[in-house]
């Protein structure tokens, strides 16, 4: 394999396809020498074949809103690759959808899907509905909309969809009241139900969990703990809910978090009460991060800014892709911080890995330290397969222990010989290897 001349390949067939590009990009380089050591590889075409997804679905979505305004959206499902299980990923409704990101975001879900040991192929979906500011009807009527176009494609053993940004709890709900009622069926078709009707307990919090899980052992590579430790959140949605809680649990202190408008610093701590009131402005569909400053004296709101120019011995990007660029990164450098792990799916760019590897921070990439959401949608998975519910303790046991597997092999496939490990290399040679080997078992197809 030779990554530049595939690359200009895919630029030619793909054009401005930006986030996808530089996603797939980053596995190529990660695996290149493991790829050209086993030209089995070669020969059946592997590489040409992942990363083109197996289909795509575009489709409409014309919905009426409170005001009987008939609105039109775009949906798509990408179902990228399916050798170790169904297609499996979470469904995204954001202004900012469209096909680059979902191929990005699909593309990194085979690796991570793999890595989380359970049988899971990558997908991904979503929308440009931007679910703000709407009311619960209208949430709904568009969610009933979105799947009477889904539904055909999707199935507990076909494609198992699930929440990512701007789908939460309430989404799954309507989506999947209206699968119910269209499939005649009432079976595990997404993941991150309610707990009376199919949810995991856990599934919520699991991927801030999972992050905090995942870079409490990196930290103890180094002899390090999260006790005592400063804490930058960015984001405060599912994925930074759960990293705040776990993290203060494990005793550290979470000093910012963050919405695309600025960002709260509070030295106190962000815990408790304060963690209560921001779900409680996040349920009423609101800017929420503002809020926080006149409700507590001691947070202070940095208007237009990122969380990173604090100075904190953690960072957790829990947000958006491309959120933390390369100045941010030399800034938390500066400042002494000794971690950097994605709870968000690539929201490091590729010039602020560089700095932060460079100087040896410890730095766990999404497709490892943020599958702990997907693992526990897995467990869903097999619980609804079951028909049992495990207790809250057993889900995050399960949950703990598949962090601790995927540090591992992240360790196993990225120590370097001076010791160092490059948990990119590790995630993307370890992810690759199990769907590439069950595409090989398989035949070309
Ligand atoms: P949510 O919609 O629950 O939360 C997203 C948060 O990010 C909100 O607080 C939002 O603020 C904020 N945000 C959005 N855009 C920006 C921006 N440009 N700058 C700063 N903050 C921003 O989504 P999730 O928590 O589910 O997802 C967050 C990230 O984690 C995504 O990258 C997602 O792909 C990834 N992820 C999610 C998983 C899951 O299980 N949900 C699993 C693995 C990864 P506001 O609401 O004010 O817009
Ligand atoms: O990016 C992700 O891993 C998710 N949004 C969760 C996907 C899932 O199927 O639980």
């Amino acid at each position: 394999m030779n990554v530049d001349k595939l690359m200009l390949q895919l630029e030619q067939k793909h054009p401005g396809e930006v986030e996808y590009l530089q996603a797939v990009r980053e596995v190529l380089e990660s695996i290149e020498d493991i790829y050209n050591q086993n030209p089995q590889f070669e020969a059946a075409g592997i590489i040409e074949r992942i990363v083109e997804p197996d289909r795509i679905l575009t489709f409409k979505i014309p919905w009426v809103d409170d005001s009987g305004k008939v609105n039109v959206n775009l949906g798509y499902r990408v179902q990228f690759n399916n050798a170790i299980g169904p297609y499996k990923g979470g469904l995204r409704f954001h202004p900012s959808v469209n096909l680059s990101g979902l191929k990005f975001l699909g593309f990194e879900q085979i690796f991570k899907n793999s890595l989380t040991t359970l049988p899971m192929g990558g997908g991904k979906g979503g929308s440009d509905f931007n679910p703000k500011g709407k009311s619960d009807a209208e949430v709904m009527r568009f969610c009933q909309a979105f799947m009477m176009e889904l539904w055909r494609l999707i199935g507990p053993e076909t494609d198992v969809p699930a929440g990512d940004i701007g789908v939460g709890g309430r989404e799954i709900g309507f989506l999947y009241g209206m699968y119910r009622k269209l499939a005649r069926e009432n079976t595990g078709v997404l993941t991150g139900k309610g707990g009376t009707w199919g949810g995991s307990l856990v599934r919520p919090e699991a991927t801030g969990f999972g992050n905090v899980y995942f870079a409490k052992e990196m930290l103890a590579t180094k002899g390090e703990t999260f006790e005592g430790k400063t804490v930058a959140i960015s984001g405060f949605g599912n994925v930074a809910w759960g990293a705040a809680l776990k993290a203060t649990e494990l005793g550290a202190k979470v000093v910012t978090m963050s919405g695309p408008d600025g960002y709260i610093y509070d030295p106190e701590g962000i815990s408790g009460e304060k963690i209560d009131y921001m779900l409680e402005l996040r349920a009423s569909n609101n800017d929420i991060v503002k809020p926080y400053s006149y409700k507590f004296e001691s947070g202070q709101f940095y208007e237009g800014k990122k969380p990173w120019e604090q100075k904190v011995d953690i960072a957790l990007p829990c947000a958006i892709q491309n959120e933390l660029n390369k100045e941010d990164a030399e800034m938390l450098v500066k400042n002494g911080c000794i971690c950097v792990s994605e709870g968000a799916n690539m929201p490091c760019t590729p010039e602020a890995i560089e700095v932060i590897q460079s100087n040896k921070l410890l730095y766990g990439p999404g497709k490892a330290a943020n599958a702990g959401g997907v693992a526990t949608s897995g467990l869903e998975m097999s619980q609804n397969s079951m028909k049992l519910s495990w207790s809250r303790e057993e889900v995050d046991e399960k949950l703990h222990s598949i962090m601790c597997n995927i540090h591992e092999a992240c360790v196993k496939y990225g120590k370097g010989t001076d010791g160092h490990v490059d948990y990119v290399k590790g995630a993307n040679i370890a992810g690759f290897l199990k769907v590439a080997n069950a595409m090989l078992d398989q035949g070309v197809i």
